[in-house]
């Protein structure tokens, strides 16, 4: 009744902003990811009647409050598909910051699911897995998979029609890097759950961005299966400015930015003007990632790490799907 998982980390080209059922993780607009082999969460989860409880560690420390609950959520949600109520010792540990923009809840909740449908010995599909990753954290249903990955936002109440599929392997495209920036790793005050929610309330602009969504979709499939770069990135960029957007006429406003954040955008201007071409997206936090192809990429790489406003930076390709490991996290 152990097992351990591996899942990657995704970034949206096309972003998922906004629920029609909180409870199920219902996104009013499908979206469209890339799954990033450098950023990864590895999950461990045991479950035994010597548990009283679920026990949670992330990154070595114990976790209790919000955090546990949300993953108790899923527990219970699994726990109910295999009919088992034994409790579960939960162990995760990613390698890039938590809750800063970089998609912490996509890898990790993808990793539990894996993980904690295999320790109960539900072999389930990865239609399956995408739907109830989906419920852990709406992102995390794109994470299941690697290399480029569509969730459907479906039409169904009960969310059967709602998960993700790949729209092309990892091996497609193997020139595309993205470049991911940790400017500052500070958590985010506003977590994308409440500003989904504030957005729809709020913003006059929401409706414009669900108007505008479908064509971006259609535009960045055709981009990734034709590998057409310019296409893929300029719409993927202003993608990322319109749910920004869309956040920024909130009533009170979220502004994810940082003035690192502005730097780095105007940086990815400048480099295109210089003939290099790149294209920024953003998500919920300041930090900011830099699609690319191979032939530009290390220069761009040791162009942004030498800026002050840079702590760090993964030079990042597609991914693969989440997978079970023999490595052990206790
Ligand atoms: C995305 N984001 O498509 C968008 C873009 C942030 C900005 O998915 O409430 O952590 O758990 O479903 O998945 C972040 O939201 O939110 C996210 P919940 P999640 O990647």
């Amino acid at each position: 009744m152990k097992a351990t998982a591996i899942a990657n980390s995704n970034i949206a080209l096309v972003k998922y902003w906004g629920k029609r059922n909180e409870e199920l993780i219902l996104p009013y607009n499908s979206s469209i990811s890339m799954t990033l082999d450098k950023l990864y969460t590895t999950t461990t989860v045991e479950f035994s009647k010597k548990y009283s409880k679920d026990e949670l560690t992330i990154d070595g420390e114990k976790i209790s409050g919000e955090e546990l609950e949300r993953v108790e959520r899923q527990l219970n949600l699994i726990r109910r598909t295999a009919k088992v109520s034994e409790k579960a010792k939960i162990a995760s540990a990613s390698n890039f910051p938590k809750a800063a923009g970089l998609a912490s809840s996509a890898s990790a909740f993808a990793a539990l699911t894996l993980a904690a449908t295999k320790a109960l010995d539900l072999h389930l599909p990865k239609k399956e897995l995408s739907i109830i990753a989906r419920q852990g954290s709406g992102s995390a249903c794109r994470s299941i998979y690697g290399g480029f990955v569509e969730w459907q936002k479906g039409t169904l109440e009960n969310g059967e029609d709602s998960y993700a599929m790949q729209v092309a392997p990892q091996n497609h495209w193997p020139e595309l890097c993205m470049i991911v920036n940790v400017l500052t790793p500070k958590q985010k005050k506003i977590k994308s759950r409440a500003g989904m929610a504030q957005t729809i309330a709020t913003s006059p602009l929401y409706k414009a961005w669900l108007e505008t969504v479908e064509s971006d979709l259609e535009k960045v499939r055709s981009g990734i299966l034709e590998k057409k770069f310019p296409l893929l990135g300029q719409t993927a960029e202003m993608n990322a400015l319109k749910m920004h957007s869309t956040m920024i006429t909130t009533e009170p406003h979220i502004i994810y930015w940082e003035p690192e954040t502005i730097v780095m955008m105007k940086e990815v201007m400048q480099l295109r003007e210089e003939a290099t071409e790149c294209y920024f997206t953003i998500d919920g936090g300041p930090q900011v990632k830099v699609l690319c192809l191979e032939k530009d990429a290390k220069k761009i790489e040791k162009r942004f790490s030498e800026m002050k406003e840079v702590q760090k930076t993964f030079l990042c390709k597609t991914g693969g799907d989440a997978k079970l490991i023999d490595m052990e996290l206790f």
